[in-house]
């Protein structure tokens, strides 16, 4: 009796589960964009990379299918197909029925990435799926089990003979659930790269078989191979120093390297999930690398006795540093869930690095000597830089903290309601400015180009009369002194013309925003305007067209002739149609400018913008019209 109280009990919560997730998908995978569409491949990916580090499987596919489905095989032990006892559930349909269950089976030990970060499990893409088929090769059989919604369509079913092990899952997302259900190849490419290097010695193979693109990622080398691949366009000092190390707290694994660049790309890793807050682990790290590089260099008198010792931010320009850790229990902490909270990682990162870095260099007094004199030049930069900056906050407080004078600011002075045009030219600037709607636009006409921040460090930046008005005009400072905090518009609209210099200048504003005001782009809060290409119209009737479909269907709709306008720069249009076509906020469309992954962003910034010309020129002639509309 209590048994079957029991049973039924339980089969309403798995009910609920599932409805619950269909009735609320953001809440198990955040969004129902292409964010959350692309979740549920991660969500079947983690599971295999689990079995891949449990060292049970070594290769894993995905695919996405012509017909728009998408699947991901691995060779590791099959999700379990046996009865469970209490529920009377095979243990693949517990999995794929019941939230959180793919935790409750089999051991527990190891470090593990699915039930991480979002680790929903296995069933939240069951529920969002209008189709799902499950296979499960084990014990010598091919196991094959339907879904719909989250619903079994039949039974667990032996369909064939193997004498291989895995699990095969092709699901077709929900178009109820999802604004769009189709897959996005290079997302899928990117991700499966970061988890084969940080998964070394596996490999994964991704296929698109829309258009037969393939990619096979495999890694010996792991995130020092990562390392190399980051690098592999910059100006680097020395080899890539490499650690990996278990210790009673976890598994420590660093790799990094030196470039003349200055920017600094630190990605961290807590179970292969990325850690976009950082966290103890990277804290611990921070640690070791400057107290290692300032005790070097005093003991080999490459820091004169007078000289100040190194600080953390001059011993991490130019510096490229994967660190990932791998932990029984991580705890997840901060504003997006990506800061590992764990103290004991702090030491234990610390402890490990400060060991292997002091023997590297050590070993390699040559990397040594150029590491510590690439950071004394930043050291040296940083109090250049610190002068520059006092002078222009000196000077503005001279000058009672003045905007700058082409600035036409808005009236309002909620930053909530408040919005800026940057203007590419004093031309289109003059027309925004007398287009405007007063109360809450504000207009920044910049004349001609502006620096190009990738190639210059911050006593340069800071000396640049253009990039200098629009940080007064932003009002969040820079460097040490940013502070999001103080931004005075929700939005920052790039307005640039539709040519090449355009879409120029829109880059190095990017390369701006993105490199000095990460938050503001994070946060979401840069916008490209999105300005008409046509001008259609007969007699009253006029019609603006943004591309060239629009300007199809336009043409359709005018039967007694027609005249047509392209536009080649803002400065054609008069206030009135500016205002009408591109800034009223009612009608017009903006461009939000999102981060979707900062490595490969980073990537596209260093090919773009800095010195090496060769894999610019490649990447231009293959990528000619993406730069165009720059998709990042
Ligand atoms: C539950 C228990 C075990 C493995 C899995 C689930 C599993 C899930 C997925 C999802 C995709 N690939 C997968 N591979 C395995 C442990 C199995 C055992 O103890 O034999």
């Amino acid at each position: 009796m209590a048994d079957n109280s029991n049973y039924g009990a339980d089969q309403i919560t798995v009910l609920e589960g599932l409805s619950a997730v269909r009735k609320r998908p953001g809440m198990y995978i955040g969004t129902t964009d292409v964010a959350g569409l692309h979740h549920l491949i991660w969500e079947i990916v983690d599971n295999a990379i689990d079995e891949a580090m449990g060292g049970y499987c070594d290769t894993i596919k995905v695919n996405i299918n012509k017909d728009g489905s998408l699947t991901v095989d691995d060779n590791g032990r099959g999700i379990p197909v046996e009865k469970h006892k209490k529920t009377g559930l095979s243990a693949l349909e517990t999995v794929l029925t019941v939230l959180h269950a793919g935790g409750k089976f089999g051991d527990n030990a190891g470090y593990k990435v699915s039930g991480g970060l979002h680790g929903v499990g296995v069933s939240v893409v069951n529920a969002l799926s209008v189709d799902l088929t499950a296979q499960v090769y084990r014990d010598g059989k091919i196991h094959e089990q339907k879904y719909s919604r989250g619903d079994s369509q039949g039974d667990l079913n032996v369909v064939g003979k193997t004498d291989r092990t895995g699990t095969v899952i092709t699901f077709y997302p929900d178009p109820d659930i999802f604004e769009s259900t189709e897959f996005n190849f290079q997302t899928i490419v990117n991700r499966l790269r970061q988890q084969a290097y940080l998964t070394k010695g596996v490999t994964i193979e991704a296929v698109d078989e829309r258009n037969g693109e393939k990619f096979k990622f495999h890694f010996e080398g792991g995130i020092k191979s990562y390392v190399r691949h980051i690098n592999k366009n910059k100006d680097s000092i020395g080899n890539v120093v490499y650690v990996e190390r278990e210790v009673k707290e976890g598994l420590v694994e660093i790799a990094l390297q030196y470039t003349n660049g200055y920017q600094e790309q630190l990605y961290s890793f807590a179970n292969n999930i990325h850690t976009t807050e950082g966290g103890m682990h990277v804290t611990g790290f921070k640690a070791a690398l400057t107290r290692t590089i300032n005790y070097y260099a005093r003991k080999n008198e490459l820091l004169k006795e007078k000289d100040e010792n190194l600080t953390a931010d001059d011993v991490r320009e130019g510096l490229t540093a994967i660190i990932s850790v791998k932990l029984a229990d991580p705890q997840f902490e901060g504003q997006t869930k990506s800061k590992l909270g764990n103290a004991e990682m702090r030491t234990a990162v610390e402890t490990v690095f400060n060991e292997a870095f002091a023997e590297y260099l050590g070993e390699h007094p040559n990397d040594g000597k150029g590491i510590v004199g690439k950071c004394h030049l930043a050291a040296r930069a940083r109090m250049a830089a610190r002068a520059a900056r006092d002078t222009v906050i000196r000077k503005g407080a001279l000058e009672g903290m003045t905007l700058p004078g082409k600035l036409a600011d808005c009236s309002s002075k909620d930053p909530a309601n408040s919005e800026i045009f940057i203007v590419e030219g004093d031309s289109a600037g003059g027309s925004a400015k007398q287009g405007r709607d007063r109360e809450t636009q504000a207009i920044l006409p910049l004349r001609g180009k502006i620096l190009n921040v990738e190639q210059a460090r911050m006593d340069r930046i800071l000396g640049n009369t253009e990039i200098k008005a629009l940080i007064i005009a932003l009002g969040v400072g820079i460097g040490e002194a940013f502070d999001i905090e103080k931004l005075r518009y929700d939005k920052a609209v790039i307005m640039t013309d539709a040519d090449v210099d355009g879409a120029h200048i829109r880059t190095l504003l990017l390369t701006l925003f993105y490199r000095y005001f990460k938050p503001v782009v994070e946060e979401g809060h840069i916008y490209i305007a999105q300005p008409p290409l046509y001008k259609i119209w007969h007699g009253k009737k006029i019609i603006y067209a943004y591309n060239e479909d629009q300007k199809k269907e336009a043409l359709k709709e005018f039967k007694n002739g027609h005249s047509l306008q392209r536009y080649k720069g803002l400065g054609e249009m008069n206030p009135e149609q500016l205002w009408e076509t591109t800034m009223d906020p009612s009608t017009r469309k903006l461009l939000r400018v999102t981060i979707e992954n900062a490595e490969a962003a980073d990537k596209v910034f260093d090919t773009l913008m800095g010195s090496e010309v060769l894999p610019r020129k490649k990447f231009i002639t293959s990528h000619a019209k993406k730069v165009a509309n720059l998709d990042i």
